[in-house]
């Protein structure tokens, strides 16, 4: 296993869309494990293929309390069928906008399709934080980002003060 570096805004590869994947191999199943390894590093309770720089439609998730067993999850090709009229505000945060946190308002339910690491289909219907954060990871695979259901001046402001950082980063 191995830690990969997270992409950081306003890096444009996480703007990129992700592509499904075909064939469930053993450089997914070693994605996997580094994704894994790169998201409990973190800490995270999430994170998507993109975000450590490889376009493809993987999300990984562990939503246990810290004093809980660790619930590894992974979605391979998830996809939305199905969002819930009512509606739920979460405060998020994104490992690709370290230290930035700001409430976002999301469908409270979803059904969500996808495969596990066996190729094997799943549907399941998520709410609270699982909700949220499926529909988070799911929007990193479509190239979206938290701060894009945020106001254009929120928005804004977030992206100036990380491209100040890059720069000042790479000088
Ligand atoms: O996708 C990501 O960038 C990961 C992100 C997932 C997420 C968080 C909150 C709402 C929706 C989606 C994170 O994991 S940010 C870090 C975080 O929330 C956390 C870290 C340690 C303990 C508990 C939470
Ligand atoms: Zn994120």
């Amino acid at each position: 296993m191995a830690r990969r570096d997270i992409l950081i805004l306003p890096d444009k590869r996480l703007r990129q869309v992700s592509e499904p994947i075909k064939k469930i191999d053993t450089g997914i199943r070693k994605l996997v494990e580094d994704m894994f390894e790169t998201m409990y590093d973190a800490p995270g309770i999430g994170l998507a293929a993109i975000q450590v720089g490889t376009p493809k439609r993987v999300v990984t998730m562990d939503l246990a309390k810290k004093d809980e067993p660790k619930q590894p999850q992974v979605f391979v090709n998830p996809e939305i069928l199905w969002s819930s009229e009512e509606k739920a505000t979460y405060e998020e945060g994104c490992l690709s906008i370290p230290e930035f946190y700001d409430d976002v308002e999301r469908p409270a339910q979803v059904k969500v399709k996808y495969l596990d690491l066996e190729g094997e289909p799943h549907e399941i219907e998520a709410n609270g934080l699982f909700a949220t954060c499926l529909q988070h990871e799911i929007d990193h695979l479509n190239g979206v980002l938290f701060i894009d259901h945020l106001s254009k001046l929120k928005r804004d402001r977030v992206v100036k003060k990380f491209a100040k950082a890059a720069k000042r980063a790479a000088e």
